[in-house]
């Protein structure tokens, strides 16, 4: 199992969501950001950073107005706290050219991460969803080594309409799945903690921030979900995870 070690104050992220279509989310998280840089020691977004990922030689080669936004607020940060990007369902294209560009690292799809809070398993949580077997076929196709290469070797204007069909797709199917479909499985949780060797996960993906306890025969552990950023609709939503000698601290604020 990969390891990250990280000291002092860190904050973790995650479904931001940035695209063409969020404005109001990318300047309010750009705020965040500057927060970042100016509380925290790291920061780590892990997963769904961007509303779709089409491959990072969009962002090399005449990337659009709110790519390059996004391109230049990242490298800032990057600039002044350790960043590291992890991938998520929509974003799962993110490789180390992007991070390169960024000056930020790239988070293993799933790792323990050790802070002064403690050692926690942290996934974008997409993977604990066994019970949306629909999206678990969609997943193993689209990381498959041939499936991706075939993508990325298409026009960018391809890449960007089949992406845009696909999140057409996406959301017309979440209409017809249930809520409990869409969950995090708790056994699939507590798997991976047993073989993490773990008592907490951190996760978002859901959109149902929650720091919940789930019993298991070896004693109680904990799930830590993170909420998603939405200013685009009314109650704006947002929140990050704090994680320092005092302990994770669960932040759902809309301050910025
Ligand atoms: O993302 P969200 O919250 O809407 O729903 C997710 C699951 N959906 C997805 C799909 C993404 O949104 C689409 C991302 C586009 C990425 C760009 C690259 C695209 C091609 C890359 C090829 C290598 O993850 C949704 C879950 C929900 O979370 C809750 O967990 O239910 O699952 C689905 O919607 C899966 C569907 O049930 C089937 C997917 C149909 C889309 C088919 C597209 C195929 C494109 C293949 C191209 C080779
Ligand atoms: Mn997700």
């Amino acid at each position: 199992m990969n390891k990250l070690s990280l000291s002092g104050t860190v904050w973790v992220a995650s479904d931001i969501h940035l695209g063409e279509e969020t404005p109001k989310t990318a300047r309010a998280f750009y705020r965040f950001l500057e927060s970042a840089c100016d509380q925290a020691d790291a920061l780590i977004l892990c997963g769904d950073i961007f509303d779709a990922w089409i491959g990072d030689d969009h962002a090399q080669t005449d990337p659009p107005d709110w790519l390059a936004e996004a391109l230049t607020q990242f490298r800032q940060t990057a600039s002044r706290i350790p960043l590291w990007i992890g991938r998520g369902n929509r974003d799962f294209l993110m490789g180390p050219d992007l991070a390169e560009l960024l000056g930020a690292r790239l988070l293993p799809d799933r790792v323990v991460l050790s802070t002064a809070a403690g050692d926690m398993l942290l996934s974008h949580g997409d993977e604990y969803c066994t019970d949306d077997l629909a999206y678990q076929r969609f997943r193993r196709i689209v990381r498959t080594a041939w499936v991706q290469k075939a993508f990325l070797g298409l026009g960018l204007p391809t890449r960007r309409r089949i992406a845009a069909w696909a999140r057409r797709r996406s959301k017309a199917g979440r209409a017809g799945k249930s809520m409990h479909i869409m969950d995090a499985n708790p056994k699939a949780v507590i798997d991976a903690l047993r073989k993490a060797g773990c008592d907490t996960a951190i996760h978002g993906h859901t959109h149902r921030p929650a720091t919940q306890t789930l019993q298991t025969p070896g004693g109680p552990v904990t799930r830590i979900v993170l909420p998603d950023w939405d200013y685009e609709h009314e109650p704006a939503r947002a929140g990050w995870l704090s994680l320092d000698a005092q302990g994770a601290h669960l932040i759902q604020d809309t301050r910025f």
